[in-house]
């Protein structure tokens, strides 16, 4: 078997599952609630966790390491608590075209609670956002930017940093979603200076069901928080409750911290191998990919040709063979790769397409998975 899917998630180190496994059996104990041993040991496990999820993203503190379900919940997160705090009907919220459905969705249901505006910054034919007039994008009613940091669909890299300063030059914070980023380079949130952070532990060698909200203190600070419960509260009473400090505030009831357990191990078997290492190593053979597949009579690749652009993911479509029947066949072949809109719908209408066959490289791929690949799409043309 060829797993080619990794966009939509990553294969398991035994390091991560042991680890999980390991909880279970000898330290499971609610976290944060007990003075008993167990309880302690299972709290220091959580916490340590959280400070190697800070360590990953370079954040400055514990304080802003929220943990969630995955990036969906994170910008729905956001979404929600910034959206009641800052927003007025009329406000509006700049995303882009090629935005997956979580950054889409979660401010229409903003839109349909609070009447704000979703403006949506335009890509070019090859997927790559357009720039020259985001300024005029601006105004004194834009609150708030989302967008992804890298492209699900096209592999796009955005120029995050650059809208960043963009941004804040009008006074305006930042959402970045990094769900496809953060398995594939470095991300340095300090750097990047974004106000807001998403990512999925299960698309970077992670258990599923968590994930990470990172966001500045001052802007946590800011918000109210998302769900009530336990955990989140200083005080309660049936006139008044308050809440607890940064970041339980935004973590009600029991968390998912044997997955924390798996995702923290995660981060350091990716780190062990150096994500500078795994950029370079999963550069080289996208390039291969893209340059082997290129041979292919009536490929057509969407996405940006510059390999500096893109990232491990590859979209594509082959002459008239519509992407189920490629994805089908390829199946049958061995060789997983993912079909249809990708939860990117509106970025299918700016294409003109219903969907594309999507490769997508983690770092145990290898070329003979790619010549693999080459030769089921030649198969499958020959059969048609
Ligand atoms: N944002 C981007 C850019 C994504 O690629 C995905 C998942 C999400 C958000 C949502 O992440 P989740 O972990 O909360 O579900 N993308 C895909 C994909 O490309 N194929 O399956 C899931």
């Amino acid at each position: 078997m060829v797993y080619l899917d990794n966009a939509a998630t990553t294969q398991k180190p035994h390091q991560v599952v042991e680890a999980m496994t390991d909880e279970y059996f000898n330290v499971n104990a609610n976290v944060h609630r007990g003075v008993h041993f167990l309880s302690q040991q299972a709290t220091d496990l959580y916490e340590g966790a959280r400070d190697t999820v800070r360590r990953f993203l370079n954040a400055r503190s514990t304080r802003e390491i929220v943990f969630t379900r995955g990036t969906t919940e994170s910008i729905n997160l956001v979404a929600s608590c910034f959206g009641q705090a800052f927003m007025k009907e009329g406000d509006e919220v700049l995303i882009t075209e090629m935005e997956h459905h979580s950054n889409i969705v979660s401010w229409q249901l903003l839109q349909a609670r609070q009447g704000i505006k979703i403006r949506v910054l335009p890509i070019t034919d090859d997927g790559e956002l357009i720039l020259d007039n985001i300024e005029t994008f601006f105004n004194e009613r834009t609150k708030i930017v989302s967008i992804t940091h890298v492209s699900n669909v096209l592999g796009t890299v955005n120029p995050v940093k650059k809208i960043i300063r963009i941004a804040h030059e009008h006074g305006v914070p930042v959402l970045v979603d990094g769900a496809q980023s953060t398995p594939h380079f470095r991300v340095d949130v300090q750097d990047l200076d974004c106000d807001f952070f998403a990512f999925s532990g299960h698309k970077i060698y992670g258990p599923t069901g968590i994930g990470v909200l990172y966001g500045k203190e001052e802007w946590l600070e800011r918000i109210p928080p998302y769900m009530g419960g336990g955990e989140m509260i200083k005080t309660v009473s049936f006139e008044q409750t308050t809440f607890n400090d940064l970041p339980y505030k935004f973590e009600a009831g029991t968390p998912d911290y044997v997955a924390s357990t798996g995702l923290a191990r995660a981060l350091d078997y990716v780190s062990s191998i150096g994500i500078d290492c795994i950029e370079a190593y999963e550069k080289e053979l996208t390039e291969y990919a893209m340059q082997r597949m290129m041979e292919i009579p009536g490929m057509k690749i969407y996405g940006p040709k510059d390999i500096d652009k893109h990232d491990a993911v590859i979209s594509f479509q082959v002459g008239a063979i519509h992407h189920l029947d490629m994805g089908t066949l390829l199946d049958r072949l061995g060789i997983a790769v993912r079909t249809g809109h990708h939860c990117a719908e509106p970025l299918m209408h700016r294409l003109g397409i219903e969907g594309t066959c999507r490769a997508s490289f983690a770092l145990y791929n290898t070329r003979e998975e790619v010549d693999a690949l080459v030769a089921g799409i030649q198969r499958v043309q020959q059969m048609f």
